[in-house]
């Protein structure tokens, strides 16, 4: 454990976190970050709100052989992974529509650190990373520091997607009552991300750490709130990153695929799948419908207007001395 430096996470809100789903929470940093790429500004990087469990899987995630051709889709958690890991594959194979069809983008796109944070998953997730047929798609919600070391040598490519933490705060809200089996007060959730108590937190240095390095050749930087605007030029963009050039035809037939409501309808990209395995998992019924709004705005409707000011004030807090804005 020499290279991170842990402690385990206590306060009065902790024990309402622990559903069960997870083992204790610990807050979890990489010692030495020497190795880390340097961005534009010299800014300390992110620790991690993780399961204890993931103590078990940490060097080997720091060691994880990484290829020239993988493709790491990174986010902090409900930013749009699955939109743009949907999106990616599709791009990097070249529209392959039959294959995305047959096999569910669970087993096209692998959750890299899954098993090491659900306490009762049956299996490894990095054992899965390792038996993918190349090139490599990998979904991670860990922050920069605590991905493989070599992402920073071999350089494969990375696409990172950010969204308005508020946004953030009403999906995460809704997914942790229902696949994490969260059954305390909305307020207690609110106030434990507000607080960066919950898994995956801190959200904005997550971001920031990615912004810090945007301009590396293979490092793409989204929003998800540009995708709701003109899904159209992001795919552009993201097949200019691949190098792909398509046909207009095939850009909007593929920003049609991706619209939300063909998107919520098809069951190989919809996580229908990983909530039946949750539900499994955690030996229980969930009713949830993951493809939920997908909508911007949502925390206008959704959350307590004292709760967006606060949410507002540490935002600004956090982003002052960045040129990084979240979109509304
Ligand atoms: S997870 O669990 O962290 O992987 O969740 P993630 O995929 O990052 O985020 C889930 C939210 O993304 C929305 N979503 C979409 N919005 C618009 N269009 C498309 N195609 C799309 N696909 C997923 C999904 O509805 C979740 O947001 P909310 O606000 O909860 O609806």
């Amino acid at each position: 454990m020499a290279v991170f430096s842990y402690k385990t996470m206590q306060s009065e809100l902790i024990p309402h976190l622990d559903t069960g789903m997870h083992d204790q929470q610990i807050e979890i940093e990489l010692a030495d970050t020497s190795e880390l790429p340097v961005g534009e500004r010299n800014i300390r990087p992110a620790h991690c709100v993780v399961s204890s469990k993931f103590l078990q899987a940490a060097e080997r995630i720091h060691n994880f052989t990484v290829y020239e051709d993988d493709v790491w889709i990174v986010t902090f958690p409900k930013c749009g992974t699955t939109w743009t890991q949907e999106m990616v594959w599709l791009i990097d194979h070249n529209l392959d529509y039959e294959t995305a069809r047959n096999v569910n983008l669970l087993q096209r796109s692998i959750f890299f650190e899954l098993s090491w944070i659900i306490k009762k998953y049956d299996g490894d997730t990095l054992e899965q990373v390792e038996k993918l047929p190349r090139p490599r798609h990998i979904k991670s919600h860990l922050p920069l520091a605590l991905l493989p070391r070599q992402l920073w040598t071999v350089k494969p490519r990375i696409v990172y997607c950010a969204r308005n933490p508020k946004d953030v705060a009403v999906s995460y809200m809704h997914h942790y009552r229902h696949l994490h089996a969260f059954q305390g007060d909305n307020k207690v959730f609110l106030e434990a991300l507000l607080t960066n108590q919950v898994l995956w937190c801190p959200q904005v240095q997550h971001t920031l750490d990615f912004w810090n390095i945007r301009h590396r050749d293979h490092v793409l930087f989204l929003h998800f709130e540009d995708m709701k605007k003109d899904l159209k030029q992001i795919v552009k963009q993201v097949s200019e990153f691949f190098k792909k050039s398509f046909t207009e035809e095939q850009l909007n037939q593929l920003a049609h695929h991706l619209s939300f409501d063909t998107m919520k309808e098809n069951p190989s990209a919809n996580n229908s799948l990983l909530v039946k395995t949750l539900a499994s998992v955690g030996n229980r019924r969930i009713d949830f419908d993951f493809m939920r709004k997908g909508k911007t705005g949502c925390y206008k409707d959704e959350l307590p207007s004292d709760y967006i000011t606060r949410l507002q004030e540490a935002i600004d807090v956090q982003l002052k001395g960045s040129d990084f804005k979240f979109r509304e």
